[in-house]
């Protein structure tokens, strides 16, 4: 591993596909070029395809116009390193740890539709916040779902971890309920509630979201602590819209953004800082419960960026 620490050479290692097409493209495009309109052109479209989203790209072309104008960007090579010093310093220093409570269990109500990848960034939560010296309790509070259940449970079992549940088609709210009062009995650090992601234009699930999230008021004061948003990186755009639905109905204050491993849509990353006011705190880089990492803008571009292949 060198002299890169685990954690970075994991995030590379999960990059590799974004970084192969998307900076891969930059590069190839500007490696050798003098720079001149033309080049700044195929540049905005090259962009374009990153799924960066539309604001960064016109706002990245302006800088790196300017930048030609003034005589400051004159080789491709140029381009490339102020895109990147320009993308690192979209992310102002800001504290995205999770918010803990000062007293009682911290909560966290994880949500995101099926097959984000909620049951398993709940598991790789687990294993981080043990890592951290915290005690957990999980709520399967995604009793639609046959097997969801059991999913979680399997995780709780292989983590050591404690976990409340109830029957299968059970109310969600009801679980919430006793998962809140046995995560005060027993004094654990954290409860984290995992929940049913059944299609975001189903009025229902937003309804659904809202009863948990009084239930949560009601027995923990200030809780639920993080509302955290699973999105699957691999959907792209679409994941940034039902980021927008979810935000509607729920007051989320948090992103995890699950299986940047598994795509090369990892631009996705900055559309969502671009559209939305919503940190993202962890990215999943895998499917084992150590596969999660605390989201290090700085860090994330230069792995984007890293020559050799993770
Ligand atoms: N490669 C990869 N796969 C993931 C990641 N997170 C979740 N998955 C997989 O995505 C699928 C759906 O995950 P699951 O946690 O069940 O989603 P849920 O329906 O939102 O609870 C499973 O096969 C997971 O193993 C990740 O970060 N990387
Ligand atoms: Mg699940």
């Amino acid at each position: 591993m060198g002299l890169l620490s685990g954690a970075m050479a994991k995030l590379r290692g999960g990059l590799t596909r974004t970084r192969d097409v998307f900076v891969g493209g930059l590069r190839t495009l500007l490696t050798g070029r003098i720079v001149d309109e033309t080049l700044i052109d195929e540049l905005e479209a090259k962009l374009l395809q990153g799924d960066v989203g539309v604001r960064t790209t016109a706002r990245l072309v302006e800088r790196v116009r300017e930048g030609y104008k003034a005589g400051r960007l004159k080789r491709g090579e140029e381009v490339l390193e102020a895109l990147r010093e320009e993308l690192k310093a979209m992310w102002p220093e800001a504290d995205r740890s999770l918010r803990m409570a000062s007293t009682g269990p911290t909560v966290i109500l994880v949500t995101g539709v099926n097959g984000a990848g909620k049951t398993t960034s709940i598991a790789k939560l687990c294993h981080w916040l043990h890592a951290d010296g915290r005690s957990v309790l999980v709520g399967a509070c995604d009793t639609f779902r046959a097997g969801a259940v059991r999913q979680l449970e399997i995780w709780a079992e292989r983590l050591g971890v404690e976990i409340v549940r109830g029957q299968e088609g059970g109310d969600p709210a009801a679980v919430a309920f006793d998962a809140c009062a046995a995560a005060k009995a027993r004094g654990v650090d954290v409860l984290i509630l995992d929940t049913a992601g059944r299609l975001h234009t189903q009025d229902p699930l937003m309804r659904q979201l809202e009863k948990l999230h009084k239930v949560v008021a009601k027995q923990i004061p200030g809780g639920p602590h993080e509302v955290l948003l699973v999105l699957d990186a691999t959907a792209g755009q679409n994941a940034l819209r039902q980021a927008e639905e979810f935000s509607r109905a729920a007051k989320v204050t948090g992103i995890v953004l699950a299986k940047l491993d598994g795509t090369a849509r990892g631009g996705i990353v900055i559309a969502i800082r671009e559209s939305l006011g919503i940190p993202v705190k962890f990215v999943g880089v895998g499917e084992r419960p150590e596969d999660l990492q605390p989201f290090d803008p700085a860090a994330f571009i230069d792995a984007l960026f890293a020559e050799e292949r993770g």
